[in-house]
């Protein structure tokens, strides 16, 4: 580290998600301390740095990677600047937390997987934050024993309290079933081969001419199926929810029952609004570990090479639901250094 026994951090957009993860590195997170912010966007980086002691705003991610404050940065602007933010990363060698998508395609998230190469050793953990949330760790080390046999599916349920103006069909995909792909991939150790999307009729809930809902079958190369129901205008709520089906047995998570109460003869609970609420202690998780591992000196976590798997697929899945059938997926041959 170049500066003080705790990590400097640059978080690059200070929107959502950034700004979250601010606090999070600020309140929560131990051995690291938010040195810099970046934004397009010079009022919001300036807003969100002067709630922080020892923190400068930068209008570019290049000039605050300059900076002898920053050991790491933590990249939350849109995916389409990813690529750009990684490379410049690269070019001084830090260590990099990027939110998901890696990179909005394959191509680009292709040449990022090249340029790491070419740096020779790894240097980024991706946002995909469900491998560190309580209840898929702990389904996670259910199937690594083997007790309940294969799975043979896994069923999935992703729905959105209300989608933004802005959202398109094709975000279902990129967006949100994103996290699924990783998901399948890292639950149960196979390659997805194949994605086909079906469309019911849209809801009333949705605005005209986004398909909401959609079902996304993705078939793995260990002769999995898996599905996922993605809904981003369900009107009451954030839910993720998994099943997987073994040979001798099932396993769910994701039902929310933190707390039920009877009262007025009814009983329930509560259903998280977002996911910030719902992956607050995923989001806490992740970004501890990647701090722990960066200051060990290492990288742990999803890679380069699992954005781009997940990019590939979601490009086949896009083609899938424009073309109205089953795409199959092309990746390159994995180099070495993620094998
Ligand atoms: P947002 O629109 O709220 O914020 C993005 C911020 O980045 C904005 O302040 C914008 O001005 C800024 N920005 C745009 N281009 C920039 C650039 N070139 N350099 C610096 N700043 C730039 O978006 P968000 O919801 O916070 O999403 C940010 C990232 O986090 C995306 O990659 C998104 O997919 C990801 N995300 C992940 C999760 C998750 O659950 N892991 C949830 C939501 C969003
Ligand atoms: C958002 O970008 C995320 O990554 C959330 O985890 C996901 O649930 C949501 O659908 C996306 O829009």
């Amino acid at each position: 580290m170049k500066s003080h026994d705790s990590l400097g951090v640059a978080v690059i957009g200070t929107g959502k998600m950034g700004a979250d993860h601010v606090r999070r590195i600020q309140e929560v997170i131990s051995g690291a301390r938010v040195t810099a912010v970046v934004d397009v966007d010079p009022e919001r980086a300036q807003s969100v740095a002067a709630g922080v002691d020892g923190c400068t705003a930068y209008p570019d991610a290049a000039l605050a990677m300059a900076s002898p404050d920053v050991d790491a940065v933590l990249i939350a602007s849109p995916g389409a600047a990813h690529e750009a933010a990684l490379l410049a990363a690269f070019a001084h060698d830090l260590p990099v937390l990027c939110e998901k998508p890696l990179t909005p395609d394959a191509a680009s998230a292709l040449r990022v997987v090249e340029a790491e190469r070419r740096l020779g050793h790894r240097r980024v953990q991706v946002g995909f934050m469900r491998r560190y949330d309580a209840e898929y760790l702990k389904l996670k080390s259910l199937l690594d024993t083997g007790e309940l046999g294969r799975p043979l599916m896994l069923h999935n349920r992703h729905r959105n309290l209300a989608s933004p103006p802005w959202w398109t069909s094709a975000m279902h995909i990129n967006d949100s079933v994103v996290h699924e792909m990783d998901v399948t991939r890292w639950l149960l150790g196979q390659e997805i081969t194949a994605v086909t999307v079906l469309c019911p009729r849209p809801s009333a809930n949705a605005p005209e001419g986004l398909r909401d809902p959609q079902f996304v079958v993705m078939e793995t190369d260990g002769g999995a199926i898996v599905d996922v129901e993605i809904n981003v205008n369900s009107g009451f709520g954030y839910q993720v929810q998994a099943e997987v089906v073994c040979e001798r047995g099932t396993a769910r998570i994701g039902d929310g029952h933190g707390m039920v109460v009877n009262s007025g003869g009814r009983w329930g609970g509560a259903i998280a609004q977002d996911f910030i609420e719902r992956f607050a202690d995923a989001y806490d998780r992740e970004v501890q570990a990647w701090v722990d591992a960066t200051r060990r000196g290492e990288v742990t976590g999803p890679g380069v090479w699992d954005g781009y798997a997940v990019a590939a697929v979601c490009e086949a899945g896009v083609r899938a639901q424009s073309e109205g059938r089953r795409v199959e997926v092309e990746l390159v041959e994995r180099p070495a250094l993620y094998r």
